[in-house]
Parts: C-alpha cells; structure tokens; sequence
C-alpha cells in the first residue's frame, strides 16, 4: 500500500509519497501546490478552501498513477485554527499567525493571568501569536455560535472524513493544555471564554482518523484513503524524521521559522527555561520537543520579496560569501521582524537606531541573516546545554534550510559542534513514519529513525578555527540590554 503525506508550509504545500522498498524507504513528491496568507480589509488569511482543493487534486493525480488505496497523513504549521458551527460550517476564514491583531495580547492576557502561572501550567514559549491570545481577540459571537474550534490539519482532516479531533502535538502549541494533567486546562479555558467541549477529541499520533469521504467530493476521481493522525504539527513531524542516535543530540527544524531543541522523556519548566522562553510542546509517543523559535528564513524570503530584482536563493549565498563577516549584530527574534510592512527597511531601520553599518545590496542583506542565524543558533545551544545540564554533541540539521552549506559550516564554527545535515525533506519523512507505525510496518520511532539514516544522505560539518569568537559574547549582552530596556 502506498503512504501519502500531506505536508503544507507556509509558502507551499506537497504530497509526497514514501514505500519501503528493500529496507529502505522510497520518497517521490507526487504534487506540489502554492500557499500564502493574504491581507483582506486589513486581516491576514491563509485560503484553507484552496488548501483542501489541492489536497483533492494530489489525490486525485495518486488515483491516476494507478494505485487504489492509501494512507494518509496531514501536517501544516501550528497554532491556527477554523472556527466551525454546528452544522459543520467554518464560520469565517482562518486568520494567519503573523496577523497583527494579536500584538499587545500577551499583555492583556498576563494581566488576568500570570506569565508565570501559564508558564508552570502549559510549559508553553510566550509567542504572541499562540492561539490562546488569537482566541482570546476573536470576536465573541462568533465564540459563542463556534461549535468546534479545529487547529488546521484537523480541520483539513474533519473536512475530508467527517471527523472532528484535537491531535495533541499541534493541540499543545495553543498554551492552553495543563501538561501535567495532559488535558485542556479549565482555569486557562475560562480567561478566554472557552469550553472544553468546543474542541476535538483528544488524539495520539498514530490513531486512525477516518476513511476519506470519496462521495463528498464528486468532481475528483480519488483513490480509497485511510486518514491517519500523524504528528499533525510540522514541527512534530521534523522531529520524527531526524536520524538521531544515542542521547545528546540537538536538533534544529530550518524552514520559515527555526526551530532549535532536544528530544526530551519529560518536560523541563524551571526558572532559566521560563526566562530564556524555552518550550515544551509535545511530540509522538509521549516525549516534549524542548526548544526555541529562532525567526528562520522567514526573514531571507521577506528580503528576497522586497528586493527591487528577482535573485534566486542560491545567487543570493554566493554574494553573501563576498560580504566581510559579522558586520552588524542583529536580534531577528525581536518582534518587530515577525511581520514589518518591508523587512528590508526594517533590517536597515534597527541597524541605523543601533549605530551599525547599514546592509544595502542583496549580498550584504542575506549576509547579516545568515551570520546573524548562525550567531542565534549558537547562543541558543549554549542556553539549551545549561538549561538542560547536558553536553550536546551533535546537532542535525533538518528541512529545506539544511540545504544551506554555507549556514551549515556557520554554525558548525560558531556553536563548535559537528553538524549534521538532512534530509531535506524531514517533516514528511516523519509523516509518512508515523503512517508506517499505525499501519505495523515499522515497530517504534528509533526503528523509524534508523530507517531514515539507512536510506538518505546525511552531510557533516566539522567546526574550524573562528575568526571573530568574541561575536557571541557581543550579541548575548545586546539582547540583554533589548530586554532589560523594555522592562
Ligand atoms: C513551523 C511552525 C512552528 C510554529 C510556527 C507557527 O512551521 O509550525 O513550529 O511555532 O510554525 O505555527
């Protein structure tokens, strides 16, 4: 039986479709399809319509290779949500993270309750745009006539079988889960005016969703699909999909955001994690992704976007290369860089309020994110070796930014650690893991992991000599003067 995995960023989606064959797992993209928020009347949108007609058209275009059954599983990003009415109609289009009304919300919120207090009870990063502050700006109305509030992927999923739950990997990044009770917490659910009943079932990755509602959508010719809950949120996926050995290995997801952490049994909730705003979402078969959102390459697309001329990705690192390093230190994680009307004259707008050398052409633009990223992603390892009290000795590096040598070699340098690089397509491998485990095809995750070192490329990257160790010290005191100016 063929397995298909639905995995939908925030710029494209695809499905992919993976067999093990000989012992080692095939992988082909069958389709790949556009995906972009929109601002409408001054609200960003993401076109879930479009989302699921695409779906539809994969799908179809599986049908049309000739295979009759499959299995599939769908993963999109976290914390967004559709809101659905009692007779199964959205009740108005799913607003995108990055929207701005959101803002200001984390102080409204931990006015009413504390930082502290949802911290000790989610486990949760503070990220302006979790749900908890997105339903808590929703128009109260439309609460109150919401029967169902589903996180993307399992809106997609209810969409297609009828069937309405709440899986748990995506369910946790809303901040309002009790991580000890593992279940919606009712004290959280009341700030916002909430009910518990208002969402999904509680899933499990690895569960079976449904079957695919072939009748429900005539003008396609589909094959017979089992909908499997999979680790719904992309990051999750990543997560399945890295070939990590043995202990003390780090990961970091790199796509539009980058996400940097460990693979932990329990959670971690301590003073030091709480101020350092480390998280503890949860992944497949009870372990945490402990980790931190570094803005990733959401920032180089937004420079690419706003760039007066077309230039491609790769011309783009060949002219940072000609940059001299370490020209301005830059803390992309200020929120300032999460969605400016033009990233470019925000980039060059920090740099003149910081007195520092102004990026003006492609190659000086791409060159302060990729030395500034690096710099984050050491800061962010030496943060998550103390946190954690452990000595990391290799750090994966997964998703379509570990494509990136020049990065790669970067954060070897800086983080003094050995890298390892791929596969690219991480997060689908993870979905299309976690459909051969329900499906009894592979017996636990570190099978599954042994599968993908067996059967992709894994680059690595060894540490050389620094030019300019002092950068980091320089960068850690520039983010503790940020934080310190704005308390
Ligand atoms: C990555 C990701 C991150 C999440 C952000 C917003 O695609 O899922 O894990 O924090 O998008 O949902």
């Amino acid at each position: 039986m063929l397995h298909i995995a639905v995995d939908i960023g925030a710029s494209s989606g695809r499905l992919v479709a993976g067999k093990i064959i000989h012992d080692k797992l095939e992988i082909q993209e069958i389709y790949r399809f556009s995906n972009e928020f929109t601002n409408r009347n001054g609200t960003y949108f993401w076109d879930i319509d479009h989302l699921l007609k695409e779906i539809l058209q994969g799908l179809s275009i599986v049908k049309s290779l000739g295979y009759e059954d499959c299995t599939v599983g769908i993963d999109t990003w976290a914390v967004d949500y559709a809101l659905v009415g009692s007779d199964g109609k959205r009740l108005q289009d799913v607003v995108s993270y990055r929207d701005h009304r959101t803002d200001h919300s984390i102080e409204k919120v931990t006015k009413i309750i504390s930082k502290e207090k949802i911290y000790e009870k989610t486990g949760i990063q503070f990220l302006q745009f979790n749900t908890i502050y997105q339903l808590y700006e929703e128009n109260k109305e439309l609460l109150n006539a919401t029967d169902k509030i589903l996180m993307v992927p399992d809106y997609l999923g209810f969409r297609l079988t009828g069937k309405a739950v709440a899986e748990v990997t995506n369910a946790s990044t809303m901040q309002l889960m009790n991580v000890e009770k593992r279940t919606f917490d009712s004290e959280l659910l009341e700030t916002i005016s909430v009910k518990a009943e208002q969402f999904g079932t509680l899933v499990e990755p690895g569960t079976v969703l449904g079957t695919l509602r072939n009748d429900w959508f005539p003008e396609f010719e589909l094959p017979n699909c089992k909908i499997i809950n999979i680790a719904s949120h992309d990051t999750a996926s990543a997560i399945i999909g890295t070939p990590g050995k043995g202990v003390n290995w780090a990961y970091l997801s790199s796509g539009t955001w980058s996400l940097l952490g460990m693979e932990l049994d329990s959670p971690i909730i301590t003073e030091a994690s709480f101020k350092e705003n480390y998280t503890n979402e949860w992944g497949a078969f009870g372990t945490y992704r402990f980790l931190k959102n570094i803005m990733g390459m959401w920032i180089l697309q937004e420079v690419q976007r706003n760039l007066p001329e077309e230039i491609s990705y790769e011309q783009l690192i060949v002219e940072a290369k000609q940059v001299p390093p370490y020209e301005q230190l830059i803390n992309f994680d200020d929120d300032r860089f999460l969605n400016p009307k033009n990233m470019i004259e925000e980039i060059q707008a920090y740099c003149l309020e910081t007195n520092q050398v102004i990026p003006k052409t492609a190659g000086e633009l791409a060159a302060a994110v990729f030395y500034n990223l690096a710099i984050m992603y050491a800061v962010a390892i030496q943060n998550l070796e103390k946190i954690v009290d452990e000595n990391i000795e290799l750090l994966y590096i997964v998703g379509g930014g570990s494509q990136n040598e020049f990065l790669n070699q970067l954060t070897a340098d800086l983080s003094r650690k050995t890298v390892c690089s791929g596969p690219v397509e991480a997060t689908a491998i993870g979905n299309l893991l976690m459909q051969l485990i329900s499906m009894e095809k592979i017996t636990s995750l570190e099978a599954g992991r042994i599968l993908v070192s067996k059967s992709f490329e894994i680059k690595q990257y060894q540490p050389s000599p620094l030019t300019s160790p002092e950068v980091i010290q320089r960068f850690v005191e520039l983010v503790s003067k940020n934080r310190s100016n704005e308390s």
